[in-house]
């Protein structure tokens, strides 16, 4: 008997905008570790043969930020080879409304659909019942596969290929260890879909912290999970094999990763023994700068920018979605500390608390600007994400929530505000980038970058993209790429497919304005970098966020302002050093 291919094709949706066509690019600019972790299990169920010696398992893997998805070339490929399946891998709330339409077309080809991923899982895990957009992919024909699928990918393969897909998949309860797990790999043609061909892998899944705006510690656990250093050289070697050596560290908190330091270490040593030339985006927390070593080994293994969840530097906000850990009289020397390790800093900042109002929002990043020496800022809008206890317990209060999953990109506001109005909320939300990204203080970012010997060439990159993405592209830098794409066949179901003499000539408008647009903007903060490496004394640049913590134990101005609030905690600084 000849051997036959078992196909399954890969989809890590995108979501739609305000106008109903999938936000898409010629080029995103981060990768779906997802995506990667997938393929990787599949990938190995193949050279397994899982399925039989007779059965070739072959993958197609599209993150549809960068990839149009060819809907009816996909089901014709799976029904040539007599078998197979989709899998919509690592949907996320925002993303489920797009897998419901991709589902339903795919359904209606027939073809058998599984769905996975955060809006799954964060569902199952907090809600007593099954929502009802998870009911409508169930009345669809598609599975549900909630939770983690390392070690069990097998399982669902043998059952897809006997026609006897059960509805719900829900490992949920049994989360895999990760210290001999197979890892995420993409092959090179998917990842340099990739502006800068950057690759992913989580080196750990799980974090201590209890902020309860989170949905990760209710789907991936607060105990720590993590990969061995053989395992991340493995993934290393791996794909510096194939021309990647640029990697987004997924995990939320690496500082919090147990083996962070064997694994640095591993890294290091690849580095500066062997010569890999690789580049690390890696997240962590506001107190990573106390773990001794960490920001100086990260900095040595390649890290050249992080991620890190300030999230507010009112205390009465952190305190109140739990942010404990959040101790905002360090945050100065923090910020510090990575930049004495040359590492550019890219601050996560929440807008919507309840104490917030637009005027207390704009104070706020005014004194962000002043007084923390953070390169790129970025806002989000609380919202209760499926998975979250603030989603719990706000679906299980009967609170109004917006119904459309599509609008859970941080980006929309979805419940009400204490002292805000929907329209108020909104508006300091668009507000802020503007009040943030301003030709002064990018010129300030530049010259603190010049100080601390930053490579401002990655900075002023940076800053193009996160002052623009918002105010150009309508979108959150989170979801940026270049040059943005519409298929006009590709709109949200329920809404008119335009005529074409009407949607080309838009589109062409639109495509222009934008780049015009563009164009203007880098030139604008390129002649501002330029002025600022010609200025005298560069180098010795210095401000009131550059001064090191004051050695007689006193608080920056900042953290006076918000002394009332701070909780008389361990640690917290004494009256005495609050009063100035
Ligand atoms: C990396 C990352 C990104 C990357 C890449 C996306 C990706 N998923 O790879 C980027 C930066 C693009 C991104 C963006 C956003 N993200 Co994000 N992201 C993450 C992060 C940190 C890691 C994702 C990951 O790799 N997880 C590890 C993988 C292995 O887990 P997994 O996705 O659950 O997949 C496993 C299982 O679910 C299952 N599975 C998944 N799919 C499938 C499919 C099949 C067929 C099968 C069988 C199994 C299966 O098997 C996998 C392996 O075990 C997560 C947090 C987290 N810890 O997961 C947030 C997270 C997924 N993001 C989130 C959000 C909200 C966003 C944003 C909307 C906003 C923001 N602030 O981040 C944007 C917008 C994205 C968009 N385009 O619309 C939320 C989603 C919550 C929710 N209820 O949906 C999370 C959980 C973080 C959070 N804030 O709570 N994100
Ligand atoms: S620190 Fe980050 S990953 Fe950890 S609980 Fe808080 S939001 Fe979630």
């Amino acid at each position: 008997m000849g051997r036959r291919d078992f196909r399954i094709v890969l989809i890590k949706p995108s979501h739609y905008d305000a106008d109903g066509y999938v936000i898409q690019w010629m080029r995103s600019t981060i990768p779906s570790n997802s995506l990667a972790s997938v393929y990787g299990l599949l990938d190995e169920c193949g050279r397994d043969c899982v399925l039989g010696q007779g059965v070739e398992i072959a993958i197609e893997a599209f993150d549809e930020c960068n990839t149009i998805v060819d809907i009816s070339g996909i089901a014709a490929r799976i029904k040539a080879d007599g078998g197979g399946f989709v899998g919509l891998v690592g949907v996320q709330s925002n993303q489920f409304p797009r897998a419901l339409d991709l589902t339903r077309q795919f359904r209606a080809a027939g073809l058998p659909v599984v769905i996975g991923g955060f809006h799954v899982s964060g569902c199952i895990s907090m809600l007593p019942d099954l929502p009802a957009d998870l009911q409508e992919a169930l009345a669809l024909g598609a599975s549900l596969y909630a939770g983690e699928s390392e070690g069990r990918m097998a399982e669902l393969l043998r059952d897809v290929a006997a026609g006897a897909a059960k509805p719900v998949y829900n490992y949920l309860g049994d989360m895999p260890g990760m210290a001999a797990a197979t890892f995420p790999i993409l092959p090179r043609e998917i990842v340099t879909r990739v502006a800068g061909h950057y690759t992913s892998f989580d080196a750990g899944r799980g974090c201590p912290f209890q902020c309860s705006f989170c949905t990760i510690i209710n789907v991936q656990g607060r105990k720590s999970r993590y990969r061995t250093p053989d395992d991340v050289e493995a993934i290393v070697r791996a794909n510096a094999g194939q021309g990647v050596t640029r990697f987004f560290v997924t995990d939320d908190n690496f500082a919090r990763n147990k083996n962070w330091e064997p694994i640095l270490d591993r890294l290091i040593e690849l580095r500066e023994r062997h010569g890999f030339k690789m580049r690390l985006l890696l997240q962590v927390d506001t107190l990573c700068h106390r773990i001794p070593g960490f920001i100086e080994k990260a900095a040595r293994a390649g890290c050249n920018m992080v991620f890190i969840g300030l999230e507010n530097i009112n205390p009465e906000s952190l305190m109140g979605t739990k942010k404990r850990q959040n101790r905002i009289w360090e945050y100065r020397e923090m910020l510090q500390a990575w930049r004495r390790a040359k590492v550019m800093t890219w601050a996560g900042y929440i807008l919507g608390f309840p104490t917030d109002t637009p005027q207390s929002i704009a104070r706020d990043i005014e004194i962000i600007k002043k007084e923390l020496p953070i390169d790129i800022l970025e806002f989000f809008c609380l919202t209760p994400l499926p998975g979250s206890e603030d989603h719990k317990k706000l679906y299980l209060k009967g609170v109004p929530m917006d119904p459309d999953m599509n609008k859970y990109d941080l980006e929309h506001v979805l419940t009400a505000h204490p002292v805000m109005s929907k329209a108020e909320w909104e508006q300091i939300y668009l507000n802020a980038w503007k009040i943030y990204y301003t030709d002064d203080h990018v010129e300030t970012i530049l010259r603190r970058g010049m100080a601390s010997g930053i490579d401002t060439r990655k900075i002023v990159d940076a800053l193009t993209i996160f002052s623009g993405a918002t105010r150009i592209e309508g979108v959150h830098p989170l979801q940026f790429g270049f040059v943005r794409r519409k298929v006009r066949r590709q709109r949200r179901h329920g809404m008119p497919i335009e005529n074409p003499s009407i949607f080309y000539p838009r589109r062409a408008v639109e495509l222009s304005a934008a780049a015009g647009r563009w164009f203007l903007l880098a030139r604008r903060y390129r002649a501002i970098r330029r002025r600022v490496l010609a200025s005298r004394n560069a180098a010795s640049y210095i401000d009131e966020a550059l001064i090191p913590p004051m050695a007689d134990g006193a608080m920056p101005h900042f953290v006076q302002v918000f002394a009332d609030r701070i909780p008389k905690t361990h640690g917290a600084p004494a009256q005495e050093a609050l009063a100035g």
